[in-house]
């Protein structure tokens, strides 16, 4: 049930959001030189041309005075289908690449395509310099040019997930002609995603490339195996903002994942703006692990983010932690305390020890409103309410409060999701349990009637360190190489029936993380890894080969200016 209204969900934020919004303008705020260009001319004066969609996007200014160079002099480099991540339901070969060059016209026929379409045009500009055409529908007749076509279609063929799967496509690719089948935004996207994953590695370069770009000729036809494929990113410990966390969805969406969690408070810090309560950001948000200055996201903040990741098919689920790791808030906001007194702020790394006053009236109105207010810029289906390691709340205190709290996230429209601690709560509705340490109170989550998400600590969280040639990151659940990530089989995890597990989430805890190139270092070769073992279905997986393709990916993290461990295990 959660699944299914989960995808429908992400189908139907990512059809509503608008084409190309223009929250992506030049972040520098220098005017576009192309504003002027044909391709930029309002959509409809002429009824006999097709619609031109997207005339902004977040391309940022191509310089047209200096357009590269065309015709059969030109060198050409292509790209291939073999190294493709996660590895899809079926792939083949052909012969001869499709050429990127300034004659090839993106073709939305149904309006669900048209986000990956703007998608695809924004993330071709920034290497080839060209800001590719995008027409609407009605583009079939009038236009004589090479097309990288989106079209209707039952998406996910032949794939362990089964035909006509809402988040599947179909991609073929000849000299002359790219075609994209889906029957939702999300398999557009994801088939924009293969399309570049099979481009040269310098498509993901912020400098133009030399030569022309190619797509290798070949049909992939895909699906996903589970529905729910997360990172979670704690943005207390350590503070990382908008352009941060942009980063991170890019990576996320290159890989076809689709949860991003966002863990937005704990004892160090309060990161998200409630206007109720201003004393949350105002003294809350001003602390981190090590005591440097914080930071929060304000709701336009929030908001962008939001819509930022939809755009990439990537959910965002929002985790007010509760009723323990709780000390920002309590010590922003007196009368959360039961003796009303505010507690020191807190920059350091143990947890377990805050709890909110149980009972308290004006604890119930503070959990009231906060959720509110973050259910009410949350498009998505679901919001998360924490729930871990709640040691200073007793047990009969901490089961009258989940309880009550699910119910009010419930009423708000929202699905609750919770650690999975909160399945050991008596109760009754729909209710998603992130297992993280203990598979027996996971498993009695399922039997109470919740769905899981995996994120077993054992191989999940990417805070740990990788082994012995990168010793940086914490310990206490072991460490976790490439190869341990990629063995690990989710359905063996928990004994529940397959159908209770709504996917898998690896999570990024801060504490020891405090720059965006960590970030980088603790994903990457991890999240691939993560990311088959979500996608492709398990009779389909196999470490020779997997290490074998995202070897080939390096060259893809260089250009893109990711920092990487170099794990052995790769070879
Ligand atoms: C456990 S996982 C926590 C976090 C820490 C993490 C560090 C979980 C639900 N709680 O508060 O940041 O370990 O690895």
């Amino acid at each position: 049930m959660a699944r299914s209204i989960f995808l429908f969900v992400v189908a139907a934020l990512l059809a509503s959001t608008a084409a190309c919004s223009d929250d992506g303008a030049d972040p520098s705020g220098s005017t576009d030189p192309t504003a002027s260009s044909t391709h930029d001319e309002p959509a409809g004066t002429d009824p006999r041309e097709p619609a031109v969609l997207c005339p902004e996007g977040e391309a940022g200014p191509v310089d047209r005075s200096d357009p590269p160079t065309s015709g059969a002099d030109r060198q050409v480099i292509e790209g291939t289908f073999d190294d493709l991540v996660p590895l899809p339901a079926e792939v083949s070969s052909g012969d001869g690449s499709f050429v990127i060059d300034q004659e090839v016209v993106v073709v939305a026929a149904p309006p669900d395509a048209e986000v990956a379409a703007c998608l695809l045009r924004d993330e071709l500009a920034r290497s080839t310099g060209l800001r590719l055409e995008v027409a609407g529908g009605d583009a079939e007749e009038s236009s004589p040019a090479r097309q990288i076509r989106f079209e209707a279609g039952p998406g996910g063929g032949s794939s362990a997930a089964g035909p006509g799967h809402p988040e599947g496509y179909r991609l073929e690719v000849s000299p002359d002609l790219v075609t994209i089948e889906a029957s939702t935004a999300a398999g557009y996207g994801w088939a924009v995603q293969t399309l570049i994953q099979s481009a040269p590695a310098a498509v993901h370069s912020p400098f133009r490339a030399e030569a022309a770009l190619a797509f290798p000729t070949g049909t992939v036809v895909d699906a996903p195996r589970f529905g729910w494929r997360g990172l979670m990113v704690d943005i207390v410990r350590h503070w990382f903002g908008v352009s941060d966390l942009e980063r991170v969805i890019d990576l996320m969406a290159g890989y076809k994942l689709n949860v991003l969690h966002l863990h937005l408070s704990d004892d160090q810090g309060w990161r998200v703006a409630i206007d109720a309560y201003p004393a949350l950001t105002e003294v809350g948000a001003s602390t981190q692990v090590g005591g440097g200055p914080g930071g929060f996201l304000t709701k336009d903040d929030y908001r962008h983010l939001v819509d930022y990741a939809g755009r990439r098919g990537i959910t965002v689920i929002p985790e007010i932690d509760l009723p323990g790791h709780t000390n920002a808030a309590l010590h922003a906001i007196p009368e959360l305390n039961c003796d009303g007194v505010a507690p020191e702020p807190y920059t350091g790394t143990q947890v377990g020890f805050s709890t909110l006053c149980i009972g308290d009236p004006a604890v119930e109105e503070f959990v009231r409103t906060v959720l509110a207010e973050l259910a009410e810029m949350t498009p998505g289906p679901y919001i998360h309410i924490g729930g871990d390691e709640a040691h200073s709340t007793t047990t009969a205190d901490y089961q009258a409060f989940i309880a009550r709290t699910l119910d009010v996230v419930r009423d708000l429209g929202k699905v609750p999701v919770g650690w999975e601690e909160v399945g050991t709560v008596p109760g009754s509705g729909e209710l998603v349990a992130q297992h993280w340490l203990d598979a027996s109170i996971a498993e009695a989550a399922v039997a109470g009637g919740a769905s899981l998400v995996l994120s077993p600590s054992s191989v999940l969280y990417f805070d740990m360190a990788y082994g012995e040639f990168a010793p940086d990151g914490n310990s206490w659940a072991g460490t976790t190489d490439t190869r341990e990530v990629y063995d690990w089989e989710p359905i063996d995890q928990v004994a529940v029936e397959p159908s209770a597990i709504l996917g898998v989430e690896a999570a990024m805890w801060t504490e020891l993380i405090e720059t965006p190139d960590e970030i980088s270092l603790r994903l990457l070769p991890r999240l691939p890894a993560l990311a088959e073992v979500a996608w492709t279905a398990q009779d389909r997986r196999g470490w020779a080969n997997f290490s074998t393709r995202l070897s080939a990916h390096v060259a893809r993290w260089e250009a893109a200016g990711r920092p990487y461990v170099d794990d052995p295990g790769l070879g």
